[in-house]
């Protein structure tokens, strides 16, 4: 399935409510002065960012926006009704461009940030506003201004979700073709990865998100050692850590010593990385003897400061597709738990804290 990152809408602000002609008709009063009310204002078109959107997608299925006109004025001198504001949610990381002119119009970073695409046409003014000293009796009314239509065009920079990282040779690119539609090369030797590349990941249930297969890490890497230090300031950029470990490569003698090579690695790196929460995932779990060196490894895990904070753990056959479906449902809660979280420090009044994870 190809991955939409970007998408072309219309959007139309509502036309303002007329102004009203009309003339009090009361018994007591035969020729009664006009009291026309003024027509509503049109709603605004409003583009609004939330971290529940992670991707382009939504405008698939529908490209038209159109806010609310406003309610005509009436007699009695009652005012019409303003239209509703028509709020558009896009993931933080649009860029909306106006089709027409290519003029940048906004370019949306934050969760939580609103603005106004297109604003509502002013309500026209009744006649009784018209009435002047030679004319108390004005049969004219404004008509309500028209809302304004534009066409725009939306960008996603793409930004991972998911960070899949590991030593050379764990797995992670033939996770990546598991989970995505994207299509990095798969080697058996180190290092078959030499830039990130990212895939969209659909889920049956609720929105899809992204994952950046990143090069294999190696001890040193901190210092650049490897390809270490540009695929460091990627992973700072994500929101959860998937790290994969190959099965068949673990010592039984010392279970954890290749998980620990990239903790270690990412903690001299930066501190922050590892707050993020991490999900470790065994892979090649297809191969002989795989389910005994699985239980050890497992075991060993349980005392791992870092696993304690997120106990987490799953096994995989990326190559057979094994328990694909149970990692992607792990990483949508998790993520919906981040974003959860970020939704109450906003209310808190909190820096949200962007895609700086959920602790
Ligand atoms: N048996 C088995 N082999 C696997 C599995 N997943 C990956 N492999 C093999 O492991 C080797 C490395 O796979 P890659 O996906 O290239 O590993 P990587 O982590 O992306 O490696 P780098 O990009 O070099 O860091 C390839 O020969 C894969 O076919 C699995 O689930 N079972
Ligand atoms: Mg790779």
């Amino acid at each position: 399935m190809k991955f939409i990152d970007e998408a072309l809408i219309t959007v139309r602000s509502g036309d303002g409510g007329s102004g009203c002609v009309s003339f009090r008709r009361e018994r007591s009063v035969p020729r009664g002065g006009p009291d026309g009310g003024d027509g509503g204002k049109g709603g605004d078109v409003i583009l609004k960012t939330t971290s529940r959107k992670r991707t382009l997608h939504h405008f698939q299925f529908k490209r038209q926006f159109r806010a609310q006109r406003g309610v005509n004025g009436q007699g009695k001198q009652k005012t019409g009704k303003n239209g509703d504001d028509l709020i558009i949610e896009l993931p933080p990381g649009t860029v909306v461009t106006d089709a027409d002119t290519g003029q940048v119009l906004k370019d949306f970073i934050d969760p939580d940030e609103k603005y106004v695409i297109a604003e509502g046409g002013r309500g026209g003014q009744g006649n009784r506003r018209f009435t002047t000293s030679t004319n108390r009796a004005p049969r004219f009314a404004q008509p309500g201004e028209p809302g304004e239509g534009l066409t725009l065009k939306l960008d996603l920079k793409l930004l991972a979700d998911v960070g899949i990282i590991g030593l050379p040779n764990a797995g992670k690119s033939t996770l990546t073709r598991a989970v995505s539609a994207a299509n990095p090369e798969v080697g058996s030797y180190p290092f078959t990865t030499l830039t990130p590349s990212l895939g969209v990941v659909h889920v049956d249930w609720g929105e899809p998100f992204v994952v950046a297969d990143i090069p294999g890490l190696i001890e040193g890497a901190h210092n650049g050692a490897g390809l270490g230090f540009q695929f460091l300031r990627h992973i700072e950029r994500t929101r959860v850590l998937l790290h994969l470990v190959d099965v068949s490569s673990i010592d039984p003698e010392a279970p954890l010593a290749g998980y620990e090579t990239i903790n270690n690695e990412m903690v001299l790196y930066s501190e922050d990385i590892m707050k993020k929460p991490q999900i470790v995932v065994l892979n090649k779990l297809d191969v002989p003897g795989a389910e005994e060196l699985a239980k050890s490894f497992r075991s060993a895990l349980k005392k791992d400061r870092f696993f304690k904070k997120n106990p987490v753990s799953l096994s995989i056959s990326a190559i057979e597709r094994k328990g694909i479906e149970e990692l992607k449902s792990e990483i949508t809660r998790l993520l919906d738990n981040i974003n959860e979280k970020q939704h109450e420090n906003v209310l808190r009044g909190r820096k949200s804290g962007g895609h700086k994870g959920g602790k």
